[in-house]
């Protein structure tokens, strides 16, 4: 039996610059940490840690990376990049989610609270070898439990509730860089109307802004914001503005104007940093202090005045094009150009440089932020950039609407900011592999608290096909976050744009069927600190072969996801740990269902259908559906399931709005089991909560 708890270490003279706030209960410390589990060394400031792993050991965690979900053999780094080509040969993407587990003969957790930049090679310069390095401040945490559900649940607890959406954030939603105007997304709502397909937010990209301006629209082609934002919400589409963290150096213009050579970022000599992203040259935000968070969130008003409920937030690594300096060595090098004296060499000195203008680590270094009074250098806090936009835009947004709750995600991200927001996975391509990343990564997001996040489904750039469109509908339908989303200048990828638009549409039909039983159990993830997608290995911890299952996932507690992630198939062969009720759904309306032995199956699986299964003796529960999500949850609920014997459900539901999370919400569900004469009869018993619900049961008993 092994012990539960969560225990903090830190070394003397090695304090972090910033608290992140990541952890947020109370926990035990040891001061000059030597650590259990792993062999450390503190030398000359730089942290290294240790751990020779089993052939057997498994290693999950780790949030948005590249790679496998058991997370062997690459090295990892932590520190939020935009880079738009997720490919194998990476180290980092968008987020720093320093949160591992090591799963064995002995397992444990650890959490290393750093906001620079912390290397994880696990298994990569020797097989056997966990290393952890970094050399900057940081405080580990160890988690012990008696299972790895346990384990999670501690660390889970400890860094605080996840954020929770407004319901409607459970809709369908469709967005593009590339909606310039008011009319493009007004046709976006009119032609999924006319083909009744549900639809319960469009984005706005930056397109909207009057030159990338934060907190702008552009009167020309946005006018008349409020009516038309008021005139969406009456056909139940939210409008979602992005907002970047750039500021845009313009006279006259009130953000720039307002924090002019007081809120910015500076650099080394106290001036403004100066940085390059989509509106031209711009400034940083220094939203590692307080007073500058509330002045930049205080922006925020207008747009939610404007009946505005949802904001998403990008460009928060932050994104740099260049920096002042790193252009102006380019252009003065170019300038050199002589073609009567042309050298080769010249050429080739201005190529790199050229090419390492972008996401430049150096330019971090040039960035300084006031924390506290004292001027810190950025690549220390390089990871808390994101996170801290993120803080400013929802202490804003909940003074603002304490009642009421708002739609945030953001794409660079810490563990600590998923109590404030979701996040969406960042510039994926329309590529199969990046389906299945999607797959493997939602698991550990889940680890490290991200339950409101999702993919671009359908790849944000490159030109989608419609079967792979199709395919990743199949699998975003049991995301939290269902957002079809798309880079400017590429394929059209809204579904009405496909000759099979009406396979696409029965998938979204049928996700608002999906909602009650996503939303129960999104809900429990997040008030009971549990995992919304497991990996199958964390519930059938003794079986060998769903241990190295990665491209299935359990969903909640009920059911078994299979995806279909490469071109041209028609069917797969899934592993089920034990004996499932397979789903079948045609269309949205109409399902069969059949029994499914424990072992390897083939399972067909044509284009269009979902296939999804029903663990024994489990309670799964389908509602009628709707146009929207409020009316998805109105109806009549379907409880499915095989059942051997009796069972019981504990089914959330609220209102979708409030940020009541009472005790009245949870309801449980028993499947009872009474022999009469003639037959044995299931009948349904409801304790606790509103018990307002109609149900049906239907089963398939042995
Ligand atoms: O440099 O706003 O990840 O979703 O469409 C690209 C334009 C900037 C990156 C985001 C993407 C968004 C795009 N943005």
């Amino acid at each position: 039996m092994g012990i539960t708890m969560i225990r903090k270490y830190k070394w003397k003279d090695w304090s972090m610059p910033i608290r992140t706030d990541a952890i947020v209960v109370p926990v035990e410390y040891t001061e000059e940490g030597k650590l259990p589990f792993l062999k450390t060394q503190f030398e000359e400031n730089s942290l290294s840690l240790t751990y020779t792993m089993e052939q057997e050991d498994r290693v999950y965690g780790l949030g948005q990376q590249l790679r496998g979900i058991n997370k062997r053999g690459w090295i990892y780094e932590s520190y939020c990049k935009d880079d738009p080509n997720h490919t194998e040969d990476k180290h980092s993407l968008y987020g720093a989610h320093n949160f591992f587990i090591v799963k064995g003969k002995e397992s444990f957790g650890c959490f290393i609270d750093c906001g620079g930049k912390v290397i994880f090679d696990i298994g990569y310069e020797n097989q056997n070898i966990l290393n952890i390095e970094t050399k900057e401040p940081c405080e580990v945490y160890i988690v012990t439990g008696n299972t790895i559900n346990d384990i999670i649940k501690q660390f889970r607890c400890g860094i605080g509730r996840s954020y929770i959406p407004p319901k409607w954030a459970f809709g369908y939603q469709q967005s593009r860089w590339g909606y310039n105007k008011k009319q493009d997304i007004e046709k976006v709502a009119e032609e999924h109307k006319k083909r009744n397909i549900p639809l319960e937010a469009v984005y706005m990209d930056i397109d909207y802004m009057e030159r990338f301006k934060d907190f702008t629209i552009d009167e020309n082609k946005f006018p008349e914001f409020s009516e038309f934002a008021a005139n969406m919400i009456k056909q139940h589409i939210h409008l979602v503005p992005i907002i970047d963290a750039g500021v845009k150096i313009e006279d006259g213009y009130e953000v720039y104007e307002t924090g002019k050579d007081k809120y910015f970022c500076k650099d080394k000599n106290g001036k403004d940093f100066v940085g390059g992203v989509w509106p031209g040259l711009v400034s940083f935000p220094d939203f590692m202090n307080q007073e500058v968070r509330n002045w930049f969130s205080s922006f925020y008003k207008d747009l939610l005045d404007m009946g505005i409920e949802g904001f998403w937030n990008d460009m928060n690594e932050p994104a740099l094009f260049y920096s002042q300096e790193g252009l102006k060595e380019v252009y003065e090098k170019a300038g050199k150009l002589d073609w009567n004296n042309f050298r080769l060499d010249d050429f080739l000195e201005l190529q790199p440089l050229v090419n390492q203008l972008g996401g430049n680590e150096e330019d971090f270094k040039k960035i300084y932020h006031n924390i506290n009074g004292n001027m810190v250098r950025h690549d220390k806090v390089h990871n808390l950039y994101g996170y801290f936009m993120v803080k400013a835009a929802m202490e804003k947004i909940e003074k603002e609407r304490p009642d009421k709750r708002i739609l945030l995600f953001a794409r660079a991200s810490y563990i600590g900011m998923h109590r404030y927001s979701g996040i969406w996975t960042g510039d994926n391509k329309s590529w199969w592999s990046h389906l299945l990343l999607n797959i493997k990564m939602m698991p550990s997001l889940s680890m490290c608290g991200f339950l409101y996040a999702g993919a671009d489904i359908g790849g944000f750039d490159g030109d989608v096909t419609e079967d792979l469109l199709t395919r990743w509908l199949e699998f975003g339908i049991f995301t939290p976050l269902l957002r079809n989303h798309c880079a400017l200048g590429r394929r059209n990828q809204e579904i009405y744009q496909y000759e099979s638009w009406k396979k696409m549409k029965e998938l979204i039909c049928l996700r608002y069927r999906l909602i009650p039983y996503l939303y129960s159990e999104f809900m429990k993830s997040a008030l009971l600190d549990e995992m919304f997608f497991s990996p199958l290995s964390f519930i059938y911890s003794e079986d060998k072969q769903a241990e190295e299952i990665e491209d299935q996932l359990i969903v909640g507690d009920s059911i078994m996801i299979a995806p279909i992630y490469e071109q041209n198939k028609s069917g797969r062969i899934v592993y089920f740990p034990e004996d499932m009720l397979m789903l079948r759904f045609e269309t949205s309306t109409h399902y069969v269902k059949e029994k499914v032995k424990k072992g390897y199956q083939y399972i067909s699986m044509p284009q269009g259908e979902a296939v999804f299964f029903v663990r024994k003796n489990h309670i799964f529960i389908l509602g009628e559906g709707g146009k929207y999500v409020d009316e998805a949850c109105k109806g009549t609920m379907t409880i499915l399931g095989w059942f051997e014997k009796e069972t019981s459900y504990l089914f959330y539901e609220d209102d979708g709005y409030s940020k009541e999370y009472n005790k009245n919400n949870f309801e449980t569900w028993s499947v009872i089991k009474r022999t009469t004469l003639k037959e044995d009869d299931w009948n349904l018993k409801i304790q606790g909560g509103r018990q307002s619900k109609k149900y049906l049961i239907e089963k398939d008993i042995i």
